[in-house]
């Protein structure tokens, strides 16, 4: 028996024996299916009358993004972008005309 058939019966081996490995450990689990992650909201009274003037949303369980009614009047007049835990941008509306005048970047 020549070096080059020993070395072709040692593959032949050895993918056969990797064929059964495979065919006792069954099929591979599958992965559990995680759930989507769901975007979730949360109110905050940052001024304590009772309703809430900042939303903050989190994709993940990270913080996302932020919306604050900073006087009170029902409409959001801020807006923060978050990345990683930081302010990377935010929008203002600072006379509260309901149009943004302001934008900052981080
Ligand atoms: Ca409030
Ligand atoms: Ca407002």
């Amino acid at each position: 028996m020549n070096q080059r058939l020993l070395g072709s019966i040692m593959v032949l081996f050895v993918f056969i024996f990797g064929l059964s490995g495979i065919s006792l450990a069954g099929k591979p689990a599958a992965p559990v299916p995680e759930a989507a992650p769901a975007a979730k909201q949360v109110a905050v009274d940052t001024n304590g009358d009772g309703k809430p003037d900042r939303w903050e949303y989190y994709e993940s369980a990270e913080l996302v993004r932020i919306e604050a009614d900073t006087n009170s009047d029902g409409k959001i007049d801020e807006l923060a972008k978050v990345e990683k835990g930081k302010i990377v941008s935010a929008e203002k509306d600072s006379n509260y005309d309901g149009k943004i005048d302001r934008w900052m970047q981080y």
